[in-house]
């Protein structure tokens, strides 16, 4: 695996919008968009890893997604295991390590099967980790952590810091966002990672997911290598590595 670079981001979030009017455009099924987006996925993942990212998140499913056409939601329902019949063996030689977040319970049994599958073949990977936001949403994501949190019993509500509540949250090892992208053109959050993005820088892309490609990623990472990351702080203080 390659190292990673000092001012690489950690984590980087994708939000892969733009399959449906990728479509359409070219006067094809929206579907079609989807089907070409999951070679997108493909590349991104290979080049994420090649470029020492540490965990990738993609937001394939949103929670709202439900109300799609129903055959729409059954192409997008297939995805998944056609995804990991063809990765499944390259992302295991690759030491990346496949995790999920979401609403795993409200998915087909089949999807939850590969899935699940996916992620017990690759848990003791030490390198990437590549996480599938499946049937998610973040305010979802907060309102179930809080309810672990109180079922938990043990927690005094004077001792519940933004560190001890992070670790609830679907995935507790998960670090903050460092860059999130966003493919299609819109300038949304559209409830991705509430909690996990408050630092975040953002790049939103004009391009649509299915045409999303190695260079679009490197562009992306090398723009947050050069803003400076201030997490409130003055110039002055983030130069001199102190908060003081
Ligand atoms: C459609 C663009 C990979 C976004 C990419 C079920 C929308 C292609 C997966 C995938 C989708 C998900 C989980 C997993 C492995 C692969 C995927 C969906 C949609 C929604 F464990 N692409 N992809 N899942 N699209």
């Amino acid at each position: 695996m390659e190292p990673q670079s000092a001012e690489g981001p950690r984590h980087v979030a994708v939000i892969m919008d733009g399959n449906g009017r990728w479509a359409e455009r070219q006067g094809l099924e929206r579907t079609e968009g989807h089907r070409a987006g999951v070679e997108s996925v493909r590349q991104v993942v290979r080049s994420a890893n090649e470029l020492g990212v540490g965990w990738l998140t993609l937001y394939a499913f949103s929670s709202e997604n439900w109300n799609r056409p129903k055959h729409e939601v059954e192409l997008l329902m297939s995805l998944p295991e056609e995804f990991f019949e063809e990765e499944l063996p390259e992302v295991i030689e690759r030491n990346v390590r496949i995790l999920s977040i979401g609403r795993r319970d409200r998915l087909p049994p089949s999807v939850r099967a590969s899935l699940e599958n996916a992620e017990e073949k690759t848990a003791h990977n030490t390198g990437m980790r590549l996480v599938f936001a499946l049937s998610y949403g973040a305010r979802g994501e907060i309102v179930d952590a809080v309810k672990r949190l109180v079922r938990d019993g043990r927690v005094d509500a004077d001792d519940i810091d933004e560190k001890t509540f992070a670790a609830y949250l679907d995935q507790p090892e998960m670090p903050d966002v460092d860059l999130l992208i966003r493919t299609g053109g819109e300038q949304r959050l559209s409830n991705f990672l509430l909690w996990q993005v408050a630092y975040a820088e953002l790049v939103t892309l004009d391009c649509m997911w299915p045409d999303f490609r190695r260079e679009h990623l490197e562009a992306a990472m090398g723009a947050f290598g050069d803003r400076e990351r201030r997490f409130g702080l003055t110039g002055a203080q983030v130069r001199s590595g102190g908060g003081s």
